[in-house]
Protein backbone atom coordinates (compact mmCIF):
# COMPACT_ATOMS: atom_id res chain seq x y z
CA UNK A 1 0.00 0.00 0.00
CA UNK A 2 1.50 3.21 -1.08
CA UNK A 3 2.57 5.89 2.16
CA UNK A 4 2.59 2.45 4.36
CA UNK A 5 5.80 2.91 6.18
CA UNK A 6 5.37 -1.29 7.50
CA UNK A 7 4.83 -2.59 3.57
CA UNK A 8 7.68 -0.28 2.70
CA UNK A 9 9.57 -1.87 5.30
CA UNK A 10 8.52 -5.73 3.52
CA UNK A 11 9.69 -4.37 0.19
CA UNK A 12 13.13 -2.96 1.24
CA UNK A 13 12.60 0.56 0.91
CA UNK A 14 12.91 1.33 4.21
CA UNK A 15 15.85 -0.41 5.73
CA UNK A 16 14.99 -2.34 9.25
CA UNK A 17 16.46 -5.06 11.39
CA UNK A 18 15.14 -8.07 10.83
CA UNK A 19 14.64 -10.97 13.39
CA UNK A 20 12.58 -13.14 11.46
CA UNK A 21 11.00 -13.51 7.58
CA UNK A 22 9.11 -15.91 6.25
CA UNK A 23 6.52 -16.35 3.28
CA UNK A 24 4.18 -14.19 4.85
CA UNK A 25 5.46 -12.75 8.21
CA UNK A 26 8.42 -10.26 9.36
CA UNK A 27 9.35 -9.59 12.07
CA UNK A 28 11.90 -6.52 13.14
CA UNK A 29 13.19 -4.62 16.36
CA UNK A 30 11.00 -1.60 16.88
CA UNK A 31 12.64 2.01 16.32
CA UNK A 32 11.73 3.18 19.73
CA UNK A 33 12.10 0.46 21.99
CA UNK A 34 10.12 0.28 24.74
CA UNK A 35 11.47 -2.75 26.88
CA UNK A 36 15.33 -4.47 26.36
CA UNK A 37 13.81 -6.68 23.97
CA UNK A 38 10.98 -5.04 21.26
CA UNK A 39 9.91 -6.69 18.72
CA UNK A 40 7.58 -5.68 15.50
CA UNK A 41 5.16 -8.58 14.28
CA UNK A 42 3.42 -7.72 10.97
CA UNK A 43 1.80 -9.33 7.99
CA UNK A 44 3.88 -8.76 4.86
CA UNK A 45 0.52 -8.20 3.22
CA UNK A 46 -1.48 -4.78 4.01
CA UNK A 47 -4.28 -5.21 6.96
CA UNK A 48 -4.63 -1.85 8.21
CA UNK A 49 -5.30 -3.00 12.17
CA UNK A 50 -6.90 -5.63 14.20
CA UNK A 51 -10.26 -3.98 13.47
CA UNK A 52 -9.37 -5.33 9.81
CA UNK A 53 -8.89 -8.74 10.77
CA UNK A 54 -11.67 -11.26 8.88
CA UNK A 55 -12.32 -14.50 8.27
CA UNK A 56 -10.86 -13.85 4.83
CA UNK A 57 -7.61 -12.74 5.99
CA UNK A 58 -7.18 -13.83 9.44
CA UNK A 59 -4.87 -17.44 9.13
CA UNK A 60 -1.72 -14.99 9.67
CA UNK A 61 -2.37 -13.56 12.90
CA UNK A 62 -2.44 -17.65 14.19
CA UNK A 63 1.11 -17.78 12.21
CA UNK A 64 2.36 -14.25 13.51
CA UNK A 65 1.65 -15.90 17.67
CA UNK A 66 3.30 -18.80 16.57
CA UNK A 67 6.39 -16.79 15.24
CA UNK A 68 5.92 -14.49 19.06
CA UNK A 69 6.04 -17.65 20.71
CA UNK A 70 8.79 -19.22 18.57
CA UNK A 71 11.11 -15.81 19.08
CA UNK A 72 10.27 -15.60 22.77
CA UNK A 73 11.76 -18.69 23.33
CA UNK A 74 14.70 -18.48 21.29
CA UNK A 75 15.67 -15.31 23.09
CA UNK A 76 14.90 -16.64 27.00
CA UNK A 77 11.88 -15.01 27.22
CA UNK A 78 9.47 -17.59 27.76
CA UNK A 79 8.50 -17.15 31.01
CA UNK A 80 7.19 -13.71 31.13
CA UNK A 81 6.71 -11.56 27.81
CA UNK A 82 4.01 -9.39 26.46
CA UNK A 83 2.13 -9.18 23.04
CA UNK A 84 0.16 -6.12 22.26
CA UNK A 85 -1.87 -4.25 19.61
CA UNK A 86 -2.87 -0.88 19.42
CA UNK A 87 -6.15 -0.58 17.27
CA UNK A 88 -6.73 3.35 16.29
CA UNK A 89 -5.29 6.79 17.57
CA UNK A 90 -6.79 6.26 21.13
CA UNK A 91 -5.45 3.38 21.80
CA UNK A 92 -2.22 4.50 20.70
CA UNK A 93 -1.97 3.78 16.79
CA UNK A 94 0.34 5.29 14.95
CA UNK A 95 1.66 3.07 12.23
CA UNK A 96 -1.81 2.35 10.44
CA UNK A 97 -0.54 -1.51 9.14
CA UNK A 98 -1.58 -4.04 11.81
CA UNK A 99 1.66 -4.81 13.95
CA UNK A 100 1.69 -6.79 17.07
CA UNK A 101 4.75 -5.27 20.03
CA UNK A 102 6.41 -8.70 21.36
CA UNK A 103 7.94 -6.98 24.59
CA UNK A 104 10.19 -8.75 27.05
CA UNK A 105 13.41 -8.47 29.19
CA UNK A 106 11.54 -6.26 32.12
CA UNK A 107 8.01 -6.21 34.37
CA UNK A 108 4.86 -5.16 33.24
CA UNK A 109 1.94 -3.68 34.53
CA UNK A 110 -1.15 -4.04 34.50
CA UNK A 111 -3.92 -2.48 33.84
CA UNK A 112 -1.48 -0.42 30.29
CA UNK A 113 -2.05 2.76 30.79
P1 LIG B 1 1.94 1.77 17.39
O1 LIG B 1 2.11 3.07 18.13
O2 LIG B 1 1.29 0.69 18.20
O3 LIG B 1 1.29 2.00 16.05
O4 LIG B 1 3.41 1.24 17.12
C1 LIG B 1 4.19 1.65 16.03
C2 LIG B 1 5.60 1.31 16.36
O5 LIG B 1 6.35 1.34 15.18
C3 LIG B 1 6.28 2.26 17.34
O6 LIG B 1 6.66 1.54 18.51
C4 LIG B 1 7.50 2.77 16.60
C5 LIG B 1 7.64 1.82 15.46
N1 LIG B 1 8.13 2.40 14.23
C6 LIG B 1 7.60 3.45 13.55
N2 LIG B 1 8.31 3.67 12.43
C7 LIG B 1 9.27 2.72 12.38
C8 LIG B 1 10.30 2.43 11.44
O7 LIG B 1 10.48 3.06 10.40
N3 LIG B 1 11.11 1.37 11.75
C9 LIG B 1 10.94 0.62 12.88
N4 LIG B 1 11.80 -0.38 13.09
N5 LIG B 1 9.97 0.88 13.78
C10 LIG B 1 9.15 1.91 13.53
Amino acid sequence: MDNCIFCKIVAGEIPSTKVYEDDTVLAFNDLDPQAPAHILLIPKNHIGSAGEITPENSAVVAHIFEVAAKLAAEKGFADGFRVVTNCGASAGQSVHHLHFHLLAGRDFTWPPG
